[in-house]
């Protein structure tokens, strides 16, 4: 293995099979904050790896199917996690996932990494996905030498010329707000029969009415899997946490 962009473009074909890609590079300074690896020392580098639109979700589908238990409680989770710590082994990196507490700071990750900002909902919006990407895993590498592609960074952030925001009028129990997001009011909502029969069933109206990334929206069935993945309490008899 030679320089970062060789490993980068190993990663980046290995994870295509899978409908994954590669969502940005971190580098920690000595100042910097940086995630620990199992024997204590820091990480210099994370890569982090998700989804973007429904891409990875026909894969995911197929391997669910194949699985006696239908991937048990939390497939996406397990699912991920087959097929990034894989990859990590081949290349030599440890990997971390963000619905593993403590919670790494993903977000926060992807803000430096790629220039996104967060939406109203809390979720960080891209100006060509929209609101229609996630986070399935990083790798973490204790040193990643060499020559460094500049990340591509976002210089617009699409809410801000966004004049209507029709997300922040949409949602029926006006839990989208310029204050934030109200978690508790969201999840009364979404124990009623309309929220069943609304959110539950085709996702966030409030994430469904943003206009950007249109092309890149998750179907249907993805979008009732990831409400369903909330957990609500009364739903299905265990606590709410959060497997997104
Ligand atoms: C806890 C959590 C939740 C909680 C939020 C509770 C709260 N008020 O904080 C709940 C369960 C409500 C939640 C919901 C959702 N979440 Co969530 N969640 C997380 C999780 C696991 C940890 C967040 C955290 O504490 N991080 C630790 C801090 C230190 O990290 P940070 O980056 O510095 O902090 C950022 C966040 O805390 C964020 N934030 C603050 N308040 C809220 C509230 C919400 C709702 C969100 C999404 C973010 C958010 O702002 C900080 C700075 O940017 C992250 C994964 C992760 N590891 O980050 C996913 C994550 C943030 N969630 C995500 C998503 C997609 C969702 C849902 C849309 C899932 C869905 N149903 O489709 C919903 C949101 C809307 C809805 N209709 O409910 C994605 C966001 C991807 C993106 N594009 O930004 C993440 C990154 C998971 C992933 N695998 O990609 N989530
Ligand atoms: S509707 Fe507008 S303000 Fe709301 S998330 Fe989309 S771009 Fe941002
Ligand atoms: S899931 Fe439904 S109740 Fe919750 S914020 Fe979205 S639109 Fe509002």
């Amino acid at each position: 293995m030679s320089g970062p962009s060789s490993v980068l473009t190993e990663i980046e074909a290995l994870l295509a099979p899978h409908g994954l890609s590669l969502r940005g590079l971190v580098r920690f300074g000595p100042e910097d904050a940086a995630p620990m690896l199992d024997d204590g020392a820091r990480a210099e580098a994370v890569l982090l790896i998700g989804a973007a639109g429904g891409a990875m979700w026909p894969h995911f589908e197929r391997w669910r199917m194949s699985q006696a238990d239908r991937g048990g409680a939390d497939p996406l989770d397990r699912w991920s996690k087959i097929v990034i710590d894989e990859i990590g082994n081949r290349i030599g990196a440890e990997p971390c996932y963000p619905s593993d507490p403590p919670y790494q700071p993903f977000q926060r990750w992807a803000m430096q990494a790629e220039g996104l900002e967060p939406s109203p909902l809390g979720i960080l919006i891209h100006p060509r996905l929209g609101l229609w990407h996630s986070y399935r895993g990083a790798l973490m590498f204790r040193a990643l030498d060499g020559a460094v592609e500049t990340p591509v960074r976002s210089e617009v952030h699409p809410c801000d010329t966004c004049r209507d925001k029709p997300c922040l009028s949409t949602c029926p129990v006006g839990a989208v707000s310029p204050d934030g997001f109200d978690v508790a009011g969201c999840r009364r909502h979404l124990v009623t029969p309309q929220g069943q029969g609304g959110c539950m069933t085709s996702g966030c109206l409030a994430r469904n009415a943003c206009p950007v990334g249109d092309a890149f929206r998750y179907p249907e069935a993805q979008l009732k899997f990831h409400m369903e993945a909330l957990r609500l309490p009364g739903t299905d008899g265990s606590a709410s946490r959060p497997r997104t």
